[in-house]
């Protein structure tokens, strides 16, 4: 259950409850630097999600949860390599190097990522024939990680998202929360990208401002009025 109870906003006269969550993708060891599938100063962005924890009513966060042998790794199609594209099940499949296996170091969080104000934790990329950037759906729309649920009963209508990678994960999963409907915020510096393909990273923020998402920068969400330039 979240610790903070919801804020109440004034609208028309009623009291409306605007419930905002703080959604931190894949701050696993495998994609900070040294890691399987190192992004480059991915270690960065976890004293951003800790500064941010405290002023969220809900925060929850995802792990890339592959079982041995999964279909996104280029170890499990012989004569391919990491950075190669096969067909998985139809789907066009970037090959990767073998990381976050579950319950393995890799998968874990990094260690300076503080965990108790961390409401639920939500596994993805689970299916070994099917992979899952995003943290509500896998890459063929067809599973739910069970997050825009959990987001509905707790009445959230806005989310804040950081993490890693900007050009995969991060990317999918704020696509998919503005299909979803809801106010959607990518938290620019709590961000890192792999730019498998250089121009990858630029690309996805191109993408994600055509969707309609909105850019927030973390120093904005801890002192909202000093950066509206008021009085704090
Ligand atoms: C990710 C590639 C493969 C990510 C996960 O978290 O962005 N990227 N698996
Ligand atoms: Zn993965």
């Amino acid at each position: 259950m979240p610790r903070r109870s919801a804020s109440s906003v004034r609208t028309g006269g009623v009291f409306e409850v605007a419930m905002k969550a703080l959604v931190l993708v894949d701050l696993q060891n495998d994609f900070m630097p040294g890691g399987a599938l190192a992004v480059p100063a991915g270690n960065a962005v976890v004293e951003v999600a800790n500064r941010l924890l405290p002023h969220f009513d809900l925060v929850v966060a995802t792990q890339d949860w592959h079982p041995p042998g999964h279909g996104s790794f280029a170890s499990s199609h012989e004569g391919k390599n990491p950075g190669d594209i096969v067909d998985l099940n139809g789907l066009r499949q970037e090959l990767w190097p073998d990381h976050c296996i579950q319950n393995g170091a890799g998968a874990a969080c990094h260690r300076d990522l503080s965990r108790k104000p961390i409401d639920r934790v939500f596994h993805k990329g689970t299916n070994p024939s099917l992979d899952s950037y995003s943290a509500f759906f896998d890459n063929a729309h067809r599973g739910s990680t069970g997050l825009s649920e959990y987001l509905k009963e707790n009445g959230v209508t806005a989310v804040y998202i950081m993490g890693l990678a900007i050009d995969y994960c991060v990317k999918f999963s704020v696509l998919d929360a503005v299909r979803l409907g809801l106010e959607t915020y990518v938290v620019t510096d709590g961000c890192r990208g792999i730019d498998l393909n250089p121009g990858d990273i630029d690309k996805a923020w191109e993408e994600m401002h055509r969707a309609g998402v909105k850019l927030v920068e973390a120093e904005a969400l801890e002192h909202p009025a000093k950066s509206r330039g008021e009085d704090a």
